[in-house]
């Protein structure tokens, strides 16, 4: 049995759900509530010291960080549609996954959470804005890739699935995705695969 502790909003849990339900696989979710501070209690941080959401768990093996699970279920239910251990393809999924953990999701995931989460009287305007540049300096990078290719790493894998889940939900954070039509185009892409859910 497959167990995934998630919350609805959280985009790093989208990534998992969209993998999982693209590899077919059967999983129970559990909601945490981090609003309220359920990833604090012990026995979350039993299982995530790092006191966050995504963690899944695969008959009692624990692994948490929403890239390492794409990862690892590549590679679990490989072979799939998602997933290549053809070294160079290989490579290009883990560049990717590493650009959006390092470089992407930074930016659009925390700018969406300051507007979304934060109320405006709390929010500091200049990180917020700082926030979106980034976002948009790291959208341009994508954009210019998508130009010449149709997804991340060859055909649609979990590469585009890491991106995807912080990119397509950019727009709350008040970064527009109108100057980035590669990026438009691919995330249209995205939605047409099978077994494609939107995050909410
Ligand atoms: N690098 C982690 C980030 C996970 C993360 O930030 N999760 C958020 C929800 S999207 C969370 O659990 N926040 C609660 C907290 O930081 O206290 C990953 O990719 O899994």
């Amino acid at each position: 049995m497959i167990r995934l502790y998630d919350h609805p909003l959280s985009g790093n849990c989208y990534k998992v759900r969209l993998a999982l339900n693209q590899l077919g696989v059967e999983y129970e979710k559990v909601t945490v509530d981090i609003f309220k501070g359920e990833q604090n209690s012990p026995e979350f941080v039993a299982l995530n010291p790092n006191r966050k959401i995504p963690v899944l768990v695969d008959n009692g093996f624990v692994i948490w960080e929403s890239n390492a699970i794409l990862l690892y279920l590549g590679k679990r239910f490989f072979p799939n549609r998602i997933y290549s251990d053809e070294p160079k393809t290989f490579g290009r999924i883990c560049q990717w996954l590493l650009f959006g953990k390092t470089t992407l999701d930074p930016a659009l995931a925390r700018a969406r959470f300051m507007t979304r989460f934060v109320p405006e009287e709390a929010r500091d305007p200049k990180e917020l804005e700082a926030l979106r540049e980034s976002g948009r300096t790291a959208l341009r990078v994508l954009n210019e890739y998508l130009k010449e290719n149709e997804f991340l790493a060859g055909s649609y894998s979990i590469a585009d699935i890491g991106c995807f889940a912080y990119v397509s939900t950019a727009e709350e954070g008040g970064v527009s995705l109108s100057d980035f039509p590669a990026v438009k185009r691919w995330c249209e892409r995205v939605c047409s695969q099978p077994g494609y859910i939107p995050i909410y």
